[in-house]
């Protein structure tokens, strides 16, 4: 059993006990932004994916949309922009959130690619985006903790930016080796909980919304308290 979303006549948003394969979302590409001058204007609360490339951040997006909106490869590298992607509930005329999909970094070939482009746009999204409510950094439950994702957190912290781990390809690991991998993932990103997913199977599906829901709700309230 798992959780889901009712939307009332007033445009609320209740959270229900039903099928969670149920909650169906409308969501479009909206643009693809290589420098910051490109970014479209902030419209609702952003929920930014990152993490290293191949780890399955454009996979997490389609299956927490229910789409193929973004565009996965077995090849590293594939995302190379900050996708934007909007997400709206039925019958409401204007999005909820936006998803960013951001280019993938530590993978050898690429790395000095990425590292210029990092200060370019990657950076002033990340430390200036006023509607980013939350990051979701998804590291390989397969894969022992890289350098480059503790690297990734500690900048986070310092930007002030809250951010949920989440350790992904989870049907690749079994019981114990998965627990284990969890342990040791946690500690190396300095965070006491980290969550599980499987775009395969959508396990985790319903915990990552709700942590996306609890900090796009809470950004959203702000910006409404702050309205003359
Ligand atoms: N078994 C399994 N494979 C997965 C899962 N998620 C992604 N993959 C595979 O991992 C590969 C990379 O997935 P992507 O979603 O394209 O990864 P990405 O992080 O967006 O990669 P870049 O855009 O290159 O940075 C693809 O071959 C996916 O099919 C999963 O939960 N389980
Ligand atoms: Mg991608």
């Amino acid at each position: 059993m798992s959780r889901s979303f009712t939307v009332l006549p007033s445009g609320q948003l209740l959270p229900f006990r039903l099928n969670y394969e149920t909650l169906r979302v409308l969501s479009q590409f909206v643009t693809a932004a290589t420098d910051a001058r490109q970014f479209p204007v902030p419209v609702a609360p952003e929920v930014a994916f990152l993490g290293r490339s191949n780890v399955g951040k454009s996979s997490v997006i389609n299956s927490l949309l229910g789409s193929k909106v973004a565009r996965t490869s077995s090849t590293p590298g594939r995302t190379r922009s900050i996708n934007f992607y909007s997400v709206r509930w039925p019958g409401r005329p204007r999005p909820e959130v936006m998803f960013t999909d951001l280019p993938g970094y530590g993978y050898a070939k690429l790395s000095r690619e990425i590292s210029a482009e990092w200060p370019s746009f990657i950076e002033p999204y990340l430390k200036e985006r006023s509607n980013l409510a939350l990051c979701v950094v998804l590291v390989d439950s397969n894969i022992p903790p890289q350098k480059s994702d503790e690297q990734l957190c500690e900048a986070l912290h310092s930007y002030g930016r809250p951010f949920v781990a989440v350790a992904t390809k989870s049907d690749r690991v079994s019981g114990n080796q998965l627990r284990q991998s969890l342990q040791t993932l946690a500690q190396a990103l300095g965070t006491e909980r980290i969550l599980t997913y499987s775009a395969r199977s959508g396990h985790g599906r319903e915990e990552l919304w709700q942590q996306i829901r609890a900090a796009t709700d809470a950004l959203a309230g702000v910006a409404k308290a702050e309205l003359p």
